[in-house]
């Protein structure tokens, strides 16, 4: 008998990679207790090694308890490397657990407590060191707990000289060690913590140049936390890419501004995730494909892999819907139309002066009557997103 190919089944060559902490969520939120079992991480890695991904990432607590002594740490650290070899899956990102314990209510870096900040510095350093041993290249940091409640708590302008000294002083050291490591922030505009610092991916560019060493330092963006700021996420992934800072993302579902639904990829907004595919695949990133997201607290263990399985197949889906609307030629005489290459020209001519400019003619009624055919071009994006082209 012969088996067709599914088209849509992932292999390491799409390079998708999974967060331990999204199969391994056991779904105790707010409001209700966990309805999942813990996961064990070699389990995990064996899951989706089957799945068809590339890679694992990790915060240092998915892979030993928070209290661990040195020889427990290592034994789960031993358990994770073994379960890496034996099914082939890398470590390209990892990241810290500043937001979990109690220690860390008021941040990790930006903590009134002085104390506070000195013990987060040390976690990160402990698992940037890890991170560079498993190969990892890129370290995130999302800083969940960086933000109040309220106005008198937080002094914002010396949040952000803290933010800045810790940024100094964890890129001198990857320096200092010659890890091949950057580090990547992670913005989100709020929860859990009243307002969160650095909420969107502009403020988090603009705190980049100010950093001491601003080349390691870039982003991993996340599409549901552009998405409750009601924010396009692929405009956001295009802005990084112009500043060279894509170093990874978060990909997922949202539904408009609401909390954090982190829904698998292609469950939220279906039309800004076409977009977000396209930009990915064509706008020059080079990243693995990384999934951030919680299988719904409905979910039991087979409903987890299911939706895992399908944030990739959704990814593959569209990736196919994305490179047959770029191939369509009545794409490309839509894009002539709305003279989608003319902004690539630049507006003055090379070597034009500004006085030819300021004494040229200007017809504006004519200008103003141009239309720009957007319409036919998006109809024909919707037509490939629906599955009628
Ligand atoms: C939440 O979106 C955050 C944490 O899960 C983690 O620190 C980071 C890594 O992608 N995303
Ligand atoms: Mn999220
Ligand atoms: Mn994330």
């Amino acid at each position: 008998m012969t088996t067709t190919h599914d088209p849509y089944t992932p292999t390491p060559g799409d390079r998708f990679t999974f967060g331990l902490w999204t199969v391994g969520w056991r779904a105790l939120d707010l409001f209700g207790d966990p309805t999942r079992e813990p996961l064990d991480p070699a389990r995990g890695v064996a899951e989706l090694a089957r799945l068809g991904a590339y890679g694992v990432t990790f915060h240092d607590n998915d892979v030993f308890p928070f209290d661990a002594d040195g020889a427990e740490r290592e034994r789960h650290i031993a358990r994770f490397r073994k379960a890496l070899d034996e099914h082939g899956l890398v470590v390209p990102m990892a990241t810290t657990n500043l937001f979990t314990h109690p220690v860390f209510k008021d941040g990790a870096f930006t903590a009134n407590d002085r104390d506070v900040r000195r013990f987060a510095l040390r976690k990160v350093m402990a698992n940037v060191d890890l991170a560079a041993e498993l190969g990892a290249r890129t370290y995130v940091c999302w800083g969940g707990r960086e933000g109040a409640e309220s106005g008198a708590a937080k002094d914002v302008r010396a949040a952000l000289d803290r933010y800045k000294e810790a940024f100094d002083i964890l890129t001198s050291y990857v320096r200092d060690q010659d890890y091949p490591l950057r580090f990547a922030l992670e913005p989100k505009p709020n929860e859990p913590r009243g307002d969160l610092l650095l909420p969107t991916i502009g403020h988090a560019l603009a705190f980049i140049e100010a950093l001491e060493h601003p080349e390691l330092v870039g982003l991993n963006p996340e599409v549901g936390h552009e998405e409750m700021a009601g924010l396009n996420f692929a405009h956001g992934l295009a802005q990084a890419l112009w500043h060279g800072k894509l170093f990874h993302v978060d990909l997922n579902g949202q539904n408009g501004p609401r909390f954090d639904q982190d829904l698998r990829f292609g469950a939220g907004n279906a039309r800004g995730a076409f977009w977000v595919v396209d930009i990915l695949e064509n706008g020059g990133y080079d990243g693995p494909r990384h999934f951030d997201f919680k299988p719904p607290r409905t979910e039991d263990d087979a409903g987890v892999w299911e939706s895992a399985r399908g944030c990739m197949r959704n990814y593959l889906i569209l990736r196919e819907k994305v490179r047959a609307f770029r191939a369509d030629p009545e794409v490309h005489e839509a894009l002539r139309a709305a003279r989608v290459d003319e902004l690539a020209q630049p507006t003055l001519a090379a070597g034009e002066d500004l006085r030819s400019l300021r004494d040229e003619e200007t017809d504006v009624a004519a200008l103003a009557s141009r239309g720009m055919a957007y319409e036919r071009l998006d109809q024909l994006a919707l037509e490939h997103l629906y599955g009628v082209r």
